[in-house]
Order: structure tokens, then sequence, then C-alpha cells
């Protein structure tokens, strides 16, 4: 393999070997229960991934999960064994600024899996970054911008209690647009329940809806119209992952723009769901595309045919939160803002000084590396024994 084509001094170069790498269970409990279509929470379970250098810097990742192998097919058992057996040592000797090598090398070691590969990814860009006294935005090409517009999630499925956060949410000046789970009840139910939702933010809020691929096409045609008439701006993943002409089908008769989440993971769904025509707008996320390299691809496939872009999330703790933050940044269009409330929905963080939410946005934390600080404390609380 030919050496990266900018000369390191040659300390810098060894420094910069992976020496070891950790991972972690760690399961944090949630303010309230989550409910989407197909899985329910009441903690967040995570994999966190501590990388060290040969030069002492430890990068961290962040793997998230959502009720177990159900939200995709990875859960954090499987993410812990793949990162350990298969895809650590694929990286351990190798030089961790050579971020595409290691993709390649990761590739080799296993298919898919692409949350793990994400945690180690990130964790490769935090610690040359945290060498260098870079922020990982810089190394992935530089701020657009460094702040997000940030939407809060409605799921417990009991409408009174949404409206109530919804409205502590508002007066917090935390959230001014909702996304609400729906496909856990009936359509019938569901549309009853953003009837009452949409009465009662109606001109203070924006709603979205996230069906998590509940409902099948004559469903969605039944159920669409509603929506619009409710004022929905973004219906996500109505339909299961495979139907992407189904998704087509609907996009050509909908009001309603339609966002992609799970039937796009690689940059080639991607272009399958442009050349479908089947999607307005997709949702990125690290666990979804295999690291940050992998999201910009994604983003720039989604660019090229005039899809709009949207920072999807796992609800990942302050960590994985912090490193999409940095892969958002860059992008040159993020019109759809971003759902990185996850550090907000835990009763606890991983890290020594939160991400910032004022005024309806999310801030990219300042500092090197992805900006945020592993606090080993916590680690140690919630790490499954
Ligand atoms: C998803 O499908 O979008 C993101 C926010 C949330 O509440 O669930 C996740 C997953
Ligand atoms: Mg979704």
């Amino acid at each position: 393999m030919p050496d990266s084509t900018i000369t390191l001094p040659a300390d810098l170069r060894r420094d910069l070997a992976v020496a070891t790498i950790q991972t972690t269970i760690v399961d944090v409990p949630t303010v309230r229960r989550h409910k989407l279509s197909q899985t329910s929470v009441t903690a967040q379970s995570y994999v966190i991934v501590e990388l060290r250098l040969a030069n002492g810097v430890t990068g961290i990742g962040e793997a998230a999960t959502l009720g177990g192998p159900r939200w995709s097919e990875e859960s954090v058992e499987g993410i812990k064994a793949t990162i350990d057996t298969y895809l650590a040592p694929a990286l351990i000797g190798e030089h961790a600024d050579r971020f595409a090598a290691a993709g390649a090398r990761m590739d080799a070691a296993a298919k898919r899996n692409n949350a793990a590969k994400a945690a180690l990814e990130t964790a490769l860009f935090d610690a040359v970054g945290r060498t260098l006294g870079l922020p990982v935005a810089a190394l992935l090409g530089g701020v657009v911008r460094n702040r997000f517009p940030v939407l809060w999630t409605l799921a417990s499925g009991d409408v009174a209690q949404e409206i109530e956060e919804a409205e502590a949410k508002l007066a917090a000046r935390l959230h001014d647009t909702f996304k609400v789970k729906i496909g856990a009840l009936t359509p019938q139910a569901d549309l009853a329940r953003l009837r009452r939702l949409a009465a009662a933010l109606e001109g203070r809020a924006n709603l979205i809806v996230d069906a998590n691929q509940a409902w099948d096409e004559t469903t969605a045609v039944r159920c669409l119209p509603t929506l619009a008439d409710l004022g929905i701006r973004l219906v996500e993943q109505p339909l299961p992952a495979w139907n992407v002409p189904g998704m087509a089908r609907l996009r050509a008769r909908s009001a309603v723009p339609l966002m992609a989440d799970e039937c796009v993971f690689s940059p080639q769904e991607m272009l399958s769901v442009a050349q479908a025509a089947a999607a307005d707008v997709v949702s990125l996320k690290l666990v979804k595309h295999g690291g940050l390299m992998n999201l910009q691809r994604v983003a720039s496939v989604a660019e090229a045919a005039g899809i709009g872009l949207y920072g999807g999330c796992l609800l990942e703790s302050s960590v994985g939160a912090a490193a999409h933050l940095h892969a958002f940044a860059g992008l040159r269009d993020l019109g759809w803002g971003c759902e990185h409330f996850g550090p907000q929905i835990l009763t606890d963080d991983l890290v020594t000084e939160k991400l910032r939410f004022a005024d309806f946005h999310v801030h990219l934390p300042d500092g090197p590396g992805i900006g945020v600080t592993l606090d080993r404390d916590k680690l140690r609380r919630y790490a499954r024994t």
C-alpha cells in the first residue's frame, strides 16, 4: 500500500499507529418509553470504542442500536463481537490517518456491520484530530455551519403526554419541530392522535411522521391525503425498506414529501432510490452508512440527484451525536435540519460536557477530534456487567 501523499515526519507517522482498541457495551436509561413500530425501549444500548494510538492519544466512537437487532440487523452484542474478533485486528498496527485504507480493510474483514465500522472510523478520526489539534469536521473538509436546527421525537403513543412534552420543549425553546412515531398503533388510531397533536400545536410547531416501514402501500395511499390535510411536512419510510418501487408510486401521488430512511444504507442504495425517484429527502446516519466518509458519499449521490438532506439519528449519546454533527457540518445544504436530540432523551450522558441545545438548535462542540470527552466514571456506571 503506498504511503499517504502528505509526507508526515517519521515520528508522527509512527505515533499514529493504532495500538489498542477496547469496546464496552453500555445501557443508559431513557426519560420515558420510546415506542417505534418495530420496537420499544426504556434504555439505549451502545458500544463505546476507545482506540489508543502509539502516541498515547485515545479516540472514541459509538455504535448505537435501538431495542436489539430490530431497527436494523445489528445488536450491541453482535457489534462488540464483530469489532473484537474481526475489525479491530484489521486496524491494529495500521496508521490511523489512512482513513480510506482503514475502510477498505474493514470491508475486507466483515461484510456490512455498518454501525460497528462507523464507531471504529469515528474513533480513528477522533484520535487523529486530537493528535493534530484539529476538529474532525476540518479533517472532513471544513465547517459550513456550526449549529443545526434540531427536532424532538414524540414516541410514547399517549397523545396527552405527547402534547405536554411538546409544550415543554416549545416553552424551553429547545424544539419547535416534532417527529411523531407512527405504526405501533392502528392507522386510524395514529391519524386520530395526529389530529389532536396538529390541533394542539397549530401555528407553533411543525410535524413530521416516521412509520418505520409499518404500512403497506394501500394503507399509505389511504392515509397520505389526511397527513397532507393536517399539514404534516414530511413522511419518513412509510413502506418496508425493500419496497422502493412502492415508495416511487406513493411519491408520484403524494402532496407530502417522502423521506428514505431504512431503504438507504449504502451509496448504491441511494443511487437506486434516486433512479427510481422514490424519495424527496434522505436521512443520513452513521449506523447505516458505515462511517463519516461513507455518509459524505451517500450525501453526494443524493445531492447529485436533487434529493434533500436530513441529519438522522438512532438516539445516540453525545459521543455519537457529536460525530454526526462533524459530518453534517461540512454538507453544503442540510435543508431539512437534524434530529440529534438523543442526549436529551437519556437520563444521563457519557461525556464530561454535554452538547449545547439552545434556540431550537444543537451546536457543534468546539475542540479537537469530535469535541466531546468520554466520562470514564459514567462509562463504568452504565457498562453492562
Ligand atoms: C428512525 O427510524 O428514524 C430516530 C429518531 C427516533 O425517534 O427514532 C430513530 C430511528
Ligand atoms: Mg426513521
